[in-house]
């Protein structure tokens, strides 16, 4: 039976850079995830009979709200709601769904890489019928709509079995359980050359993926392990727990640490990957060498040709404001555009959509295709092992060519975590305020080129978008940027991104943090991060 449920706007439910993201006691709070729900359907207005595809990364309160949303879908005329077993669904995966099905959005609940658990995070994205996040337009006006809803529609109905294969009925809506893995499967095995792989492993080649206890863990058991003949056991962590077994899923050297310290230990095997939360950032490391995103970006791009999807070439690159450039001299030598977008992956999505880009990338390990519209983090994985399966080098050889080719761009990401909010908008603004005295500065060794904010116009849609990070760029090409991210629950946190770039001739054989010394200095100078917020070092280097 339906019902329309009265309700009162609840503070609180302005989606960031990647959909709402909250504590889970906040989802919690009566009416709070049905409110924000219902103020979404109020404004993608699901023609009726519309197919909804939803699924989400496991993490605690995962199937309280997947049967919410099912009963508010119907409620507000979806016609067909496709859902993964277990209520487990990639964000690639979903994004693949979507498109593959003709489905006007869908709903995944993750927090990402955020840690999960009653006292975690939960998150609701919506992505949109071409299988990328909600653009701003339609995060603004549910936001708006948020604060206006008096009403939720829902019905009356027990819960579906998530955990069975099978089709039910829900009021006038059929909701499919489906497996949430081969679909996702099928198209790899169209996109990579499988065969090479498997001969490789045959031949000895080995590997570690760390699935850090969420949502890649069935995926990559099935591609990898089963599909692609690597020993069992080669996926660790593999299965989803709904609290990532108390870790943060973040692919990062910090809390992937135990796989970093296996590839540079002399047990390492050929190949070592992670993946996040809800699958769609990755972390490469070869033996005895750590690929930052945004190298893995440029090399990706610069061997793509050798999958079969892409052996025709890339139409052109995408990398977010603050990846570094390696990638932009990959685009110059094979002639094609470099796009540079603000941070978030719906950006690219317009670019994606027009024809413009085939790969895309960004440091906080993001990189996808045109086969879905989310980044994707074990399309990365076997990206890279297709090109060394061809190519038969090691991850630490690719990379040494392919700096003594383009040069190597020493980057670096200092997180300052957890930092009072009016601290880091007072920095913000010191530091905006300051920009235009910037430009012949000299800091040290290095002399300011150019300081500015970055604003982003949208070359297809032609949107503008403002404030998204100030970029000061020294002479010779080395760079800091400092922005403040979009993702964090707590308080705000600073990201300052380091990046130095040495040219093919220059020294491509040095440790990271030799060669950004300078540029740590000067970022202190230029921003007062300590001054501002009581800090003296970063949390989280990456
Ligand atoms: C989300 C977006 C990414 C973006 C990242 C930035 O990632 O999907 O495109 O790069 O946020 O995070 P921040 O604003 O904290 O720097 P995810 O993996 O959290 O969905």
């Amino acid at each position: 039976m339906l019902r329309t449920i009265t309700t009162t706007p609840i503070e609180g439910q302005r989606p960031g850079t990647s959909g709402l993201r909250k504590k889970v006691a906040t989802f919690q709070k009566p009416s709070y995830t049905e409110n924000f729900l219902q103020s979404l359907f109020d404004v993608v207005q699901p023609d009726s009979g519309a197919t909804l595809i939803i699924g989400g990364d496991g993490r605690f309160y995962n199937r309280t709200v997947i049967q919410q949303a099912i009963r508010l879908a119907s409620a507000n005329g979806y016609g067909r709601a496709l859902i993964g077993r277990g209520g487990l669904l990639s964000t690639p995966a979903a994004s693949h769904l979507i498109r593959k099905h003709g489905a006007s959005g869908g709903l995944i609940f993750s927090a990402s890489h955020n840690p999960g658990g009653p006292n975690g995070d939960f998150g609701i994205k919506y992505n949109t019928a071409n299988g990328g996040p909600a653009p701003e337009a339609v995060t603004e006006a549910v936001y708006k709509r948020s604060l206006e809803i008096d009403r939720w529609l829902t019905l009356e109905a027990p819960d579906v079995d998530l955990d069975a294969l099978g089709t039910s009925q829900v009021g006038g809506m059929t909701v499919e359980v489906i497996d949430p893995v081969t679909d996702y499967a099928d198209l790899m095995e169209q996109l990579f050359d499988f065969a090479a792989i498997q001969k490789a492993v045959a031949e000895g080649f080995t590997m570690s993926f760390d699935a850090m206890s969420a949502v890649t863990g069935p995926y990559a058991i099935e591609i990898l392990e089963n599909r692609l003949g690597f020993a069992k056991g080669t996926v660790r962590n593999g299965t989803p727990l709904e609290d990532f077994g108390g870790h943060h899923p973040d692919p990062n050297l910090v809390h992937a640490d135990e796989l970093y310290r296996l590839m540079m230990s002399s047990n390492a095997p050929d190949f070592g990957a992670a993946s996040d939360g809800d699958g769609d950032r990755n972390l490469i490391i070869g033996r005895h060498r750590f690929v930052t995103p945004s190298d893995s970006l440029a090399m990706l791009a610069a061997n793509a040709h050798l999958a079969p999807a892409y052996k025709d070439g890339l139409k052109g690159i995408a990398r977010s404001m603050p990846t570094s450039a390696a990638a932009d001299r990959v685009a110059e030598a094979l002639g094609i555009p470099c796009y540079e977008t603000p941070t978030g992956w719906k950006f690219f999505g317009t670019l994606l959509d027009a024809g413009l880009v085939t790969i895309c990338g960004e440091e906080s390990a993001g990189t996808g295709s045109d086969h879905v519209r989310e980044k994707d983090g074990l399309w990365a994985v076997l990206l890279w092992l297709n090109i060394l399966a061809k190519r038969r080098i090691s991850v630490d050889q690719l990379a040494r060519d392919h700096w003594a080719e383009c040069g190597r761009n020493y980057y670096a990401r200092h997180d300052y975590e957890g930092i009072e909010s009016a601290a880091a908008d007072a920095l913000m603004a010191e530091l905006m305020g300051g920009l235009s005295a910037l430009p012949g500065r000299s800091l040290g060794v290095l002399t300011v080129e150019a300081a500015d904010s970055f604003s982003y116009s949208d070359p297809v849609d032609g949107s503008v978008t403002p404030n998204q990070g100030v970029r000061v760029i020294f002479e010779g090409g080395s760079r800091v940027v400092f922005r403040l991210s979009g993702t964090g629950t707590a308080g705000a946190t600073l990201r300052v991104y380091l990046e130095r770039y040495e040219p093919a001739e220059g020294r491509l054989d040095e440790e990271t943090s030799t060669m950004l010394i300078e540029l740590i200095e000067a970022a202190e100078a230029i921003a007062g991060i300590e001054r501002h917020t009581g800090r003296s070092s970063p949390d989280v280097t990456t």
